[in-house]
């Protein structure tokens, strides 16, 4: 029997930003553990991370405070790879999927991958509410200031938008 193909890499490294929230269970553990857990997956590597955030929910309001934060690799993985690679990650953390924007263990979702613009039933990027929210935007803004949103200017520019969201740092 043949061997299995390799799973698809793309051909250079390109840096993505991931979000990462939690609002359900053990907050600052689970979000930590996904961080450390980010670095262990293949082709790819953790870069940079931000502070822990303690957010108030956007959307569906009636739901526990979050932990936020947003945290950059560098991988070889292709975007929907990479998705994948997320979802199961969610999954080890205890994740069921009910009814949309149910508070949640573990949610890592794809912001940016590299200047990728992409409309898929699965995947969008860059993720299209990002410039809306201070849960990702302050975290965002700590690692990557400067860092353009395709076709909307620089992260740093958003901040203004969302200054009357809640978002406090979790001193380290
Ligand atoms: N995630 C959502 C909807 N609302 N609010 C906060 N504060 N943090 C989140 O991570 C979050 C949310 C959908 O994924
Ligand atoms: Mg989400
Ligand atoms: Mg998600």
């Amino acid at each position: 029997m043949s061997p299995a193909p390799a799973a698809p890499v793309a051909a250079s490294p390109v840096v993505a930003y991931i979000a990462l929230g939690a609002n359900l269970g053990e907050l600052q553990e689970a979000v930590r553990a996904a961080m450390a857990a980010l670095d262990q997956l293949p082709e790819t590597r953790l870069l940079k991370t931000s502070s822990l955030y303690l957010t108030a929910p956007v959307g569906l309001l009636e739901q526990p405070d979050f932990v936020n934060a947003v945290a950059s690799v560098e991988t070889r993985l292709p975007p929907v790879a990479l998705l994948e690679a997320l979802l199961a990650l969610e999954q080890d953390q205890g994740r069921v999927r009910t009814i949309a924007n149910a508070p949640r263990p573990l949610d890592l979702d794809i912001l940016l991958y590299g200047d990728a613009v992409l409309q898929t039933p699965r995947l969008t990027l860059p993720h299209p509410r990002m410039h809306l929210r201070a849960f990702v935007l302050v975290p965002l803004a700590e690692i990557a200031p400067d860092l353009p949103l395709p076709g909307r200017g620089s992260v740093s520019a958003w901040l203004p938008a969302v200054a009357n969201q809640g978002i406090r740092r979790i001193p380290c």
